[in-house]
């Protein structure tokens, strides 16, 4: 194991406390794995067909073909690929419930669910095209949702999905078009990949990696009709200032985890908590009920409720080591099996909450939108009473939180930078970058991955571009490592942007009231919200009527690991941002897709992949990608 495998401060105590307690982490089973399989790290393993497993010798002494005769290339472009349909299909399956949930409620009404922000669906009908006049609140809602489900459902591949097609500029729309890459219906698209990917298919890799692209775009169409649809029904973020580590919880308080992506669970059993509080009084709990959020779950609570972030992806089950988490409620996407194992050593309830993602070991509470009252105060009920079990010597909450100021919508910036130019509210941001004030923007997204120190290139990278006057927007664990790490207050703003910068987050700060600057990385919410920083960006675009690829925006993630991670930067790429990857991709062995996602892209989307494990050497090759831009630009 490394010296230290994590720069967040509460591993410092937990991590030796697992070590004692002999529970093993993360990096203990990473320890175990070594080494990894070489064939496997390259990516020259095939699986697809009962003839294999073949592999490919890298070092071209052995076999250079797979017994059907696919090359390293293929190999790695259909793996590839599969990974961005698998991808998408987790985003768009989060996008598909919101959108049935939203149906549901418009036809009949649901007892949990409203539409918060009206605000919200009207500027979606909006966009969308669709008429409001005369029409009510229930019906538009209605609208809205069959709408989106089209894009499940379309079937004339000349038309584009429309949530792509009515977010993105034109000049994209037309790039991706004229390369064959719209995607018009997810459903299709996916299930495309992997009937190309089926033994005896497409043996083409280049083909191969462009019909990813139209599946990472896929993935895009899912994630911003979820995020959309999602800010409607449950609140559009605005700026709040709440807490963030796993001092967050409370040794007075029934402590709940949720856990997972989807808002449908996690703000029912918000609302339920608050209902239920006074039985956790009555059980001995004197501060109630003290909800905390994990991984990209607990970005959406955060922005939308001001709820404490506990922790991300990585220290999720050295979390319950902590004694005081009383349950942990999940959903879909990056929950760790190990969770039930590692909650059963103390009296923690694990819950699980969807029919198709069930963990062997825990406790399943099955949730709809039906009946979701009834099951959140099960849920917030067996909480209570496994706070009652809890043995208080067993209780190691670390004194680790720090103040995080986040809810940055694309709604929430533009009415800050509104306070500063009313008329042309895009015109202070603007000025600043072809001023040079702001070099660019950068956005942070992804995952933690064992493979790299937990949080430290996120912080490495980042204070070298705030140095240098680059603009920081973060999402999903990310996003949590910022908060965890004191990068969302004020006086980190002061410490880290360089002057030009500072002076333009002061000025928008002040001006929207929080008495000094914004905090120097804005954070815009969990994974499917990286869809809000491309809304920013095709503003930007369309305010100076040039491409997405033009601007001097970049993307980084510098510790990824899910394939919604390979699915989303792919569509960064597709989109035109130079996009930083910090872990080496499992693409190595096959030098053809490498050329093609890591020069070819550039000339073919304005886009490519920057893979760099090194974060000092991430953060050079990002400023130099944002000042290329800006040179194209003549700025
Ligand atoms: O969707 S950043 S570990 S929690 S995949 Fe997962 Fe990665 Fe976290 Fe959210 Ni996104
Ligand atoms: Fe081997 Fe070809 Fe089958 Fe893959 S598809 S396992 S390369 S025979």
């Amino acid at each position: 194991m490394p010296q230290k495998v994590s720069i967040d401060k509460s591993m410092d105590l937990l991590v030796p406390l697992a070590k004692k307690e002999g529970i093993e982490t993360p990096w203990d089973r990473y320890e175990k794995m070594q080494p990894q399989c070489g064939f496997g790290e390259l990516g020259v393993c095939c699986r697809i067909c009962w003839k294999g497993p073949c592999r490919i010798d890298p070092f071209g002494k052995g076999p250079d073909r797979g017994i059907c005769g696919a090359t390293a290339d293929v190999i790695v472009a259909r793996n590839f690929i599969r990974m961005q349909a698998a991808g998408a299909a987790a985003h768009s399956e989060h996008g598909r419930h919101i959108a049935l949930a939203m149906e549901h409620l418009g036809k009949h009404g649901l007892e949990a669910y409203s539409i918060k922000d009206e605000t919200k669906l009207m500027s979606i009908a909006k966009t969308l095209g669709l008429e409001t006049d005369g029409r009510s609140t229930q019906e538009i809602a209605l609208e809205v949702a069959l709408t989106s489900l089209q894009d499940y459902m379309n079937q004339d591949s000349s038309t584009g999905c429309i949530w792509l097609t009515k977010t993105l500029p034109a000049k994209r729309l037309e790039k991706l078009k004229s390369l064959g890459v719209m995607p018009h219906n997810i459903d299709a698209i996916i299930t495309n990949i992997m009937g190309r990917t089926h033994v005896g298919c497409e043996a083409d890799h280049v083909n191969l990696l462009m019909g990813g692209m139209r599946g990472a775009l896929a993935d895009y169409t899912g994630m911003v009709l979820a995020t959309e649809l999602s800010d409607a029904m449950f609140g559009t973020p605005q700026p709040v200032v709440t807490k963030a580590n796993l001092g967050v919880l409370k040794e007075n308080a029934v402590n709940i985890a949720l856990h997972g992506h989807n808002p449908l669970l996690s703000e029912v059993i918000c609302d339920m908590a608050i209902k239920l509080n006074d039985e956790a009084i009555a059980a001995g709990a004197p501060e109630g009920i003290n909800v905390v959020g994990v991984c990209c779950t607990g970005n959406e609570i955060m922005l939308r409720r001001g709820i404490p972030l506990a922790t991300n992806y990585l220290s999720q089950d050295i979390a319950l080591l902590t004694g005081a988490i009383d349950s942990m409620v999940v959903d879909v996407q990056c929950i760790m099996p190990s969770i039930a194992s590692v909650g059963s050593c103390f009296h923690t309830e694990i819950i699980t909450t969807v029919p198709d993602n069930k963990i062997t070991g825990a406790r399943h509470v099955e949730f709809s939108e039906e009946d979701a009252l009834e099951k959140a105060k099960e849920i917030v009920q067996l909480s209570i009473e496994a706070f009652k079990r809890r043995d208080p010597a067993r209780v190691n909450i670390p004194n680790v939180k720090e103040t995080a100021i986040v809810g940055f919508s694309k709604e929430s910036i533009v009415a800050a930078l509104s306070k500063v130019n009313a008329e042309d509210p895009l015109k202070p941001l603007i000025d600043a970058i072809v001023s040079g004030d702001i070099k660019g923007v950068a956005l942070f997204a992804g995952c933690n991955n064992t493979r790299v120190k937990h949080d430290d290139s996120f912080m490495t990278i980042v204070k070298e571009l705030l140095a240098k006057n680059v603009l920081v927007l973060a999402t999903g664990c990310g996003a949590g490592a910022f908060a965890k790490n004191g990068m969302m207050t004020q006086e980190a703003a002061r410490k880290y942007c360089g002057e030009s910068l500072l002076g333009v987050l002061t000025a928008v700060g002040t001006a929207a009231g929080l008495k000094g600057p914004l905090p120097p990385v804005l954070h815009m919410g969990s994974c499917v919200d990286n869809s809000r920083a491309v809304q920013v960006a095709s503003a930007l675009a369309n305010a100076l009527d040039v491409d997405l690829s033009d601007l001097p925006v970049v993307a980084s993630a510098p510790e990824m690991m899910s394939e919604k991670a390979v699915s989303i930067g792919s569509w960064a790429v597709a989109l035109g941002f130079p996009t930083h990857i910090g872990i080496v991709p499992q693409i190595t062995g096959a030098p053809g897709v490498v050329k093609v996602l890591t020069e070819d892209a550039k000339k073919l989307f304005g886009g490519y992949f920057i893979p760099e494990p090194d974060p000092m050497a991430a953060a050079g090759k990002l400023y130099e990608a944002i000042m290329e831009k800006r040179q194209g630009l003549g700025i």
